[in-house]
């Protein structure tokens, strides 16, 4: 039945089409590199993103968000003095072409209270939310530092 063919061919096409103008906004920002240490159910979670802007304006993040903890902040390291101290971001933004580069002793993600411990290897799913409403899904593999 050649008709038929067709008209699931172009059916499958609709399909494509709609996926693809879902998935532009996630162009957002490119992955440079993405990891969490290792950690106790119930303890706190680090997790590190390198993000690279390649959308066409500054990005604002304005949250994150992980399945597995109660929820996330983002923190900044400061030294006073020898004292290291966390401040709390509720923004991080990245210019245009611009790299966000997260690391131990600088900006990263805590994860407060992990509803289950974090073993090397894992995936860790992490959504950004941008201040315009655009989300990005970014998955962060566990690693000792
Ligand atoms: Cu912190």
């Amino acid at each position: 039945m050649p008709s038929g063919r067709v008209m699931f061919g172009g059916a499958m096409l609709a399909v494509t089409a709609i996926a693809c103008a879902r998935a532009k906004p996630a162009g957002a920002v490119q992955v440079l590199d993405a990891w969490a240490r290792p950690a106790d159910s119930g303890a706190t979670g680090g997790v590190y993103l390198v993000l690279k802007n390649t959308d066409t304006a500054a990005l604002h993040i304005t949250s994150f968000e992980t399945p597995i903890s109660t929820s996330t902040e983002a923190h900044e390291t400061m030294m006073h003095g020898d004292v290291a101290a966390m401040d709390m971001k509720t923004e991080l933004v990245i210019e245009k072409g611009a790299t966000l580069t997260m690391k131990p002793g600088g900006t990263h993600l805590m994860l407060m209270h992990l509803t289950r411990p974090l073993t090397p290897r894992e995936a860790v799913p992490v959504t950004l939310r941008f201040s315009d409403g655009r989300t990005f899904g970014v998955t962060a593999h566990v690693r000792t530092p």
